[in-house]
């Protein structure tokens, strides 16, 4: 399998929810290897460093005090197509539009409480993931149903 990789958060919100494992466990079920995870308060500089991009719009200040609101579950997943198909379990942005059966059409009602996080693409995969993680915090290992996910 090759070794695509991608950043994913369970927010404050998923976390005091008790979201936790119901997120973990959508990722792990479809076959996706984690390689990375810790809990984690950032602050609100860090936070606003993740949320760099998005630095101009009028929810940012929000956003990264939000973000570092509380305890954050950091993870990093692993396998073939995991970027992409990550936002394809995560949903649309705003709960609203996410179909029902991904995690936040299931789980989360408005886009300021949307409960979880994932990369958008390559550059901010790693640029996410770099961030959040030394290298020496990740691991690298075959998984016994790696042969029989992937064939
Ligand atoms: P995503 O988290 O789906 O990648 P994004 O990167 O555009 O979405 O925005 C990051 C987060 O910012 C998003 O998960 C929730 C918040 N957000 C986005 N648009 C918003 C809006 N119009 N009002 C309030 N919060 C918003
Ligand atoms: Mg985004």
């Amino acid at each position: 399998a090759e070794l695509e990789r991608t950043f994913i958060a369970v927010k404050p919100d998923g976390v005091q929810r008790g979201l936790i494992s119901e997120i973990i466990s959508r990722f792990e079920r479809k076959g996706y290897k984690l390689v990375g995870i810790k809990v984690v308060v950032p602050s609100k500089e860090f936070a606003g460093k993740h949320y760099h991009a998005l630095k101009e719009k009028p929810f940012f200040n929000g956003l990264s005090e939000f973000l570092s609101s509380g305890p954050v579950v950091a993870m990093v997943w692993e396998g073939e197509g995991v970027i992409t198909y990550g936002r394809k379990l995560i949903g649309a942005t705003d709960p609203q539009k996410s179909e029902p059966g991904t995690i936040r059409g299931d789980l989360a009602v408005v886009v300021g409480r949307n409960i979880i996080h994932g990369s958008d693409g390559p550059e901010t995969a790693k640029d996410e993931i770099n961030l959040w993680f030394k290298p020496e915090e990740l691991v690298s290992f075959t998984s016994n149903a790696e042969k029989w996910i992937y064939g």
